[in-house]
């Protein structure tokens, strides 16, 4: 049996996504007079603020200098933290929450592995904060997803290898993360995401005992 789970946030505890996608589509009608297609919102997913600027503005083909930059991204962070003032409990995503109080009652610990530094701030809204016995800074961190660090992180936040952890996932470069931490991956979502150790099509289907049995044949 495994000793901890790590969680992603976006997409897996909450359905945050939809503000940050939205935050990067007005900030770029303001300031580019240009509009980003859906397809550009899963490979914005799950990565850091800066490298989903990167690929807005590569996909724009826009090159802007260094201050520009960061004034843009401290600029979508202000509006996508304000959208996070509507979030309440009501935004925990379908089975999460009898997800975590199952992972409880079972002994297994849990960590925030997000790549996002709003984390605490967002479990705060969902009323989950103290259901987390730690949470990774994706600030310390070297490297965002896909490389390993954060579920590395995360593990060692809870005294744990990540060999004896699962981390839960929606995006492919987050499960590509788990995958290189050495940690069991867990994926909600498509297809897209068929490099997971298992796939549940949502968050609603998550079951903790198909999780156990194939991580024991693992
Ligand atoms: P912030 P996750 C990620 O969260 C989001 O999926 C991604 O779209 C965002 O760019 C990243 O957090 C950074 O977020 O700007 O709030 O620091 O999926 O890793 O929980
Ligand atoms: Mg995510």
């Amino acid at each position: 049996m495994f000793k901890g789970a790590l969680f992603d946030l976006d997409g897996v505890i909450a359905d945050t996504a939809v503000y940050h996608f939205a935050a990067w589509r007005q900030l770029v009608k303001d300031h580019f007079d240009a509009d980003l297609p859906d397809s550009l919102e899963e490979k914005t997913k799950g990565v850091s603020r800066e490298d989903s600027l990167r690929v807005i503005l590569d996909y724009l083909d826009i090159t802007v200098p260094e201050d520009t930059f960061v004034a843009l991204a401290a600029e979508k962070n202000d509006a996508y933290v304000k959208a996070l003032d509507a979030v309440t409990e009501a935004d925990i995503l379908p089975g999460i929450t009898d997800f975590i109080s199952n992972l409880r009652d079972q002994g297994v610990k849990l960590a925030l592995a997000s790549a996002s530094k709003n984390g605490p701030l967002i479990l705060e809204k969902l009323g989950l904060s103290d259901a987390f016995d730690a949470i990774a800074d994706p600030a310390k961190v070297a490297a965002g997803k896909p490389a390993p660090d954060i579920f590395i992180a995360a593990a060692q936040g809870l005294g744990l290898q990540s060999t004896d952890c699962i981390g839960v996932e929606d995006a492919v470069a987050g499960v590509t993360a788990i995958n290189a931490s050495g940690a069991f991956s867990v994926a909600v979502g498509g297809d897209e995401l068929s490099h997971a150790n298992l796939r549940f099509d949502g968050t609603a289907d998550l079951d903790l005992e198909a999780i156990k049995a194939a991580y024991q044949n693992h």
